[in-house]
């Protein structure tokens, strides 16, 4: 295997041992990189009065990374403001919330253009490069600009939106021409990738040749590439102490009451207002259920200096407060709401003691929650999984019941049946869910990736995109 740079806007090298609290992708992408003896390079994270370009070489768990500082204007204009402010409302079809701003789009071109300098001296000509996410998609140009014929790739975590919305950021087609600049482009669902297609043909004028994107005499392959869990690192999760303690405190505070449990970062791609409304629904028509259960929903803030998410956490802290002044008594409490993260192995065994797994985002790239919730089921007596169809998750975990979470009702009438659901149709739905969770796994899909990264040319027997 050729030598692998992996270029993120934050490196976050991760050891394979279940005792970690990173995610799939930091595992998977290490792996990787300690296999081609490659390099991680990103952002540190730091701030730094004047940028300088100089670089922090580190050795990680066995990777290799390599960081540098950015500017408080860098931080604010590229990752607090593009980054956040602009795209990924954008990418998640939140119009209402993306703010534009040329000072954002300034920053993004700076810190771009800044991270291909730093980076280009640790570049030799066999090396493949996997650029990851919206943070960076101008990256690939940049280098092609500095005369790097490298095989380049670029993933894209988030959903892509519709053409008629992206029409709404200025400079759009500038900016996904750079995306052009990359060998391969990898998404999480055929969803993604037909947004990006219908953009690039009637935008751009580019030309499709079975699964590549032709433009300029550039060719660009467009890979369908579902990203997965680390399996067996959250299964390895299951004997551990922290596991088993986790899921005993949780049934034991229970009293015989059944958990649904929701885990998301508290964002509001993630729907989480949503499904409190959704869930005061169920309290307010089906009051035989009251006191027969409760919800928990884990939500660790994050972007915390965007003013959308200090709003929307005002929000949540309104809903949950609401039902339960409404409907606890003094020994129930029907929202057990958390703001704060747990590690690994404590998340396998909550999810393990919940009866329900509420997954439910307004529009998310894949959806990682879910996979871990049906990956901690005892089969033989699993929850089950309630899933937005919106969620990229959706078009692998189909025999979750899947939801449409702009309806309270159709969310709330899901949870219900989740409930009375019968061991046998839950076991089936379960093992359905677990073959694929296994199957297409996380080193499943960086092998995909990395594959079409290594090879060569377009070939002839390639199937045609319809
Ligand atoms: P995210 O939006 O961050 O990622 P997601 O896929 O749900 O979303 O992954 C979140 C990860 O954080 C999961 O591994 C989860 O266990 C962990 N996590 C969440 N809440 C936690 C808590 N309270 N404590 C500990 N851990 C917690 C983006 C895209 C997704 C896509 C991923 C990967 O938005 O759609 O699936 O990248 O491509």
């Amino acid at each position: 295997m050729k030598r692998l740079i992996c270029i993120s806007n934050r490196v976050q090298a991760a050891s394979s041992g279940a005792s970690s609290n990173r995610g799939g992708l930091a595992v998977a992408l290490s792996a990787a990189l300690r296999e081609s003896n490659g390099i991680w390079f990103g952002w540190s994270g730091e701030q730094t009065d004047e940028f300088t370009g100089q670089i922090s070489f580190r050795r990680q768990d066995g990777v290799a990374t390599a960081t540098i500082d950015l500017e408080a204007q860098d931080i604010e204009e590229y990752y607090n403001g593009f980054a956040n402010r602009t795209l990924w409302p954008l990418f998640h079809y939140r119009l209402d919330l993306t703010e534009i701003a040329r000072d954002f789009a300034g920053g993004y071109a700076r810190v771009n253009q800044r991270f291909a300098e730093t980076v280009a001296p640790l570049i030799e000509p066999e090396d493949m490069i996997w650029v990851h996410d919206y943070h960076l998609m101008p990256l690939g140009q940049r280098l092609r600009e500095r005369g790097f014929s490298n095989r380049l790739g670029f993933f894209l975590h988030t959903p892509w939106p519709p053409a008629s919305l992206m029409m709404s950021l200025p400079g759009h087609k500038d900016l996904v021409k750079s995306l052009l600049s990359y060998d391969v482009i990898g998404f999480h669902t055929d969803e993604w990738r037909a947004s990006f297609i219908d953009y690039i043909v009637t935008h751009l004028g580019a030309e499709l040749d079975g699964d590549h994107a032709l433009l300029d005499g550039r060719s660009t392959r467009l890979l369908i590439c579902p990203i997965g869990l680390d399996t067996s690192e959250f299964t390895a999760a299951r004997d551990t102490p922290a596991a088993r303690s986790a899921q005993s405190r949780l049934i034991s505070s229970a009293v015989g009451r059944q958990v649904i449990v929701g885990v998301d970062r508290l964002d509001y791609s993630k729907g989480l207002q949503e499904r409190f409304m959704a869930y005061e629904q169920l309290l307010t028509t089906r009051p035989e259920l009251r006191e027969r259960l409760f919800l928990l929903q884990i939500a660790p803030p994050s972007r915390g200096d965007v003013p959308s998410y200090q709003q929307i956490r005002a929000e949540l802290n309104a809903l949950s407060g609401g039902i339960n002044g409404e409907f606890a008594s003094i020994d129930w409490v029907p929202v057990r709401y958390v703001n704060k993260g747990y590690a690994r192995e404590e998340l396998f065994g909550i999810y393990r003691a919940s009866r329900v797994g509420l997954v439910t985002p307004l529009r998310d790239g894949m959806n990682l929650v879910a996979k871990e919730y049906v990956a901690a089921q005892d089969p033989e007596d699993p929850g089950v999984l309630v899933l937005s169809r919106f969620a990229g998750a959706a078009a692998q975990l189909d025999a979750a019941l899947i939801i449409n979470p702009h309806s309270s009702e159709d969310m709330a009438d899901a949870i219900a049946r989740a409930l009375s659901m019968p061991l046998e149709e839950r076991r089936e739905r379960h093992a359905a869910m677990l073959a694929s969770v296994v199957k297409q796994d996380v080193r499943w899909w960086s092998a995909r990736f990395i594959a079409a990264l290594e090879a060569p040319e377009p070939s002839k027997d390639r199937p045609r995109l319809t």
